[in-house]
């Protein structure tokens, strides 16, 4: 049997935020499709404090073939099966074991001040010697950066030890709005990018209960954010420089001919140019074409002017040098591009000589 897992859609005000529906929806029409009928979403399907279901309630009369499988997240936490009234949804309010074709499936609820550790512990004995898979929202501990960028702090954690412990199938996670994978362990992401910072093609996941494969599906959206920032090192080529980046930025977005109306990008220049018009201009040219985030520029603030040759001779080598430590130090070390900023503010600082 295949189902289909989503989270963070942060449902709000439908006229405020209609691509946040459009995006649910279209899950559910692929859905329909392909003859999947069970959508789990894992946690903040709704925005903080938005208690209007009404819409959400019509999603679920309008695809009576699909059950959804719904846990509240720390944003929807009061979220249940008397606040949201249809004939198709289950709401776990507490910690619940589901069975989907033969396999287990463990659904834990956001709860405040505790971790999926602590909930699952009394089930422990009777998922150990079963083939299981573990619904949650929280943040996971042990391999992954990621942290949800709203959000500092610790939500409802789950541990690298509670996976060794309790060792599940397959773990999905509702929290992290990036599309994060780490071994068994899946963050499907939010299906529609709810701001500037939430960058790229949005996905959902399909996971097969018989093969255990997690299949991503693309989410079809109405916008597709894309925040790209370039580090400018002094030069004779760094317009030259500067283009061919930005042509490579944007075959990385992957972005069909026919979605690029669906572009909302943020473009920014940061170190030390010779030319700060040249760069500015450089930018709109080859971001042309694309819709700009809230009719934004392309931001020169962070950037600034280099008008001494030997420093930038000083820029160029160290530059050169920074880029050969490419590969990766396994560390919390700092990103490279970060680097090269900060040995070019010492070269440029004022008063050095
Ligand atoms: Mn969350």
């Amino acid at each position: 049997m295949k189902l289909a897992i989503t989270a963070d859609a942060h449902l709000s005000e439908k006229g405020d935020h209609p691509e946040r529906y459009s995006a649910l929806t279209d899950i559910l029409v692929q859905l329909k499709k392909d003859k999947i009928d069970t959508l789990i979403i894992a946690g903040d399907l709704f925005d903080s404090g938005y208690q209007d279901y009404s819409n959400f309630e019509e999603l679920c009369k309008a695809n009576q073939q699909i059950k959804f499988h719904i846990i509240p997240g720390n944003h929807d936490p009061g979220i249940s099966s008397k606040a949201i009234v249809a004939d198709n949804i289950s709401i776990y309010t507490s910690t619940a074991a589901v069975e989907f074709d033969g396999v287990h499936f463990i659904f834990i609820p956001y709860m405040e001040k505790t971790g999926m550790g602590e909930n699952l512990a009394g089930l422990e004995s009777s998922i150990s010697r079963i083939r299981w898979v573990l619904i949650g929202h929280g943040d996971f501990y042990g391999g992954l950066k990621e942290r949800n960028s709203y959000e500092v702090g610790t939500y409802m954690p789950l541990y690298r030890k509670d996976l060794d412990r309790l060792n599940p199938w397959r773990v999905f996670l509702g929290h992290i709005h990036k599309p994060t994978n780490y071994k068994n362990l899946y963050y499907p992401g939010s299906p529609c990018g709810l701001d500037i910072n939430e960058v790229g093609a949005r996905r959902y996941l399909i996971f097969d209960t018989s093969s255990g494969i997690v299949t991503p599906r693309n989410v079809n959206t109405e916008v597709i954010y894309f925040q790209e920032k370039f580090v400018i090192i002094p030069g004779n080529d760094e317009i030259l420089k500067l283009r061919m980046e930005a042509e490579a930025r944007i075959k990385e977005w992957n972005l069909a001919k026919k979605d690029t109306g669906k572009a909302r990008i943020r473009i920014s220049a940061a170190g030390y140019s010779s030319d700060r018009d040249a760069v500015l201009n450089t930018l709109r040219e080859e971001f042309n074409g694309y819709s700009f985030f809230k009719d934004e520029e392309p931001d020169i603030s962070a950037l600034k002017h280099a008008g001494d040759s030997r420093r930038s001779a000083i820029a160029e080598k160290t530059t050169r040098m920074i880029e050969e430590l490419e590969g990766n130090f396994g560390g919390d070390e700092p990103e490279l591009d970060r680097v090269v900023e900060a040995a070019l503010s010492v070269i440029y600082s004022e008063g050095t000589s």
